[in-house]
């Protein structure tokens, strides 16, 4: 199994976008996406835990000829069951789900998941990535939120 560390994670994930949409979880992995990697294609769920993949479903059904990715923490994809269940349910084929999975909320301290008592594979167009270490946190993002949402909406045609 390849190790890698959160940001060497998240490193990869952006590697593979060309103009895709993208949604990120909120907590440290969207400060992270920020850093690495803004682009006015990216919409950071920030506050609002495990919203990132519903809201991706959102897009992607309304922008059918578009690519949507959402990259969540395990635990907001544990907090979002039943979107992963719709996810399985509709299939759609321009949304994927990337997980980046530590076992931990790490944003919030550490304090353990039970993700290790779930195969998030077994969903729809989903990859998980196993990360064995994390960094501190990456800064805040600066951005205003209504400017963010705004250039955002202005790619979803
Ligand atoms: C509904 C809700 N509950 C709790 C929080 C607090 N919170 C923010 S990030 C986070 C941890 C997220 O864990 P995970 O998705 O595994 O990502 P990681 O921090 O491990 O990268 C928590 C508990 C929140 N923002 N919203
Ligand atoms: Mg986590």
């Amino acid at each position: 199994m390849v190790e890698m560390t959160r940001l060497q994670a998240v490193r990869s994930v952006l590697n593979t976008l060309s103009d895709e949409l993208l949604v990120v979880t909120t907590g440290f992995l969207s400060r992270d996406v920020f850093c690495l990697g803004d682009r006015k294609e990216n919409f950071y769920m920030c506050g609002s835990m495990g919203n990132a993949y519903p809201i991706g479903i959102g897009i992607a059904l309304n922008t059918p000829k578009r690519n949507v990715v959402v990259l969540s923490g395990d635990g907001a994809a544990l907090m979002s069951l039943g979107s992963l269940a719709l996810g399985n349910s509709l299939k759609l084929p321009n949304l994927r789900h990337v997980i980046i999975d530590n076992g931990k909320y790490v944003s919030t301290g550490g304090q353990p998941t039970c993700s290790d008592g779930i195969d998030f594979s077994q969903f729809h167009n989903t990859q998980v990535i196993n990360v064995t270490s994390d960094e501190t946190a990456s800064p805040r993002i600066t951005l205003n939120p209504v400017e963010m949402a705004d250039r955002f909406r202005s790619c979803c045609k």
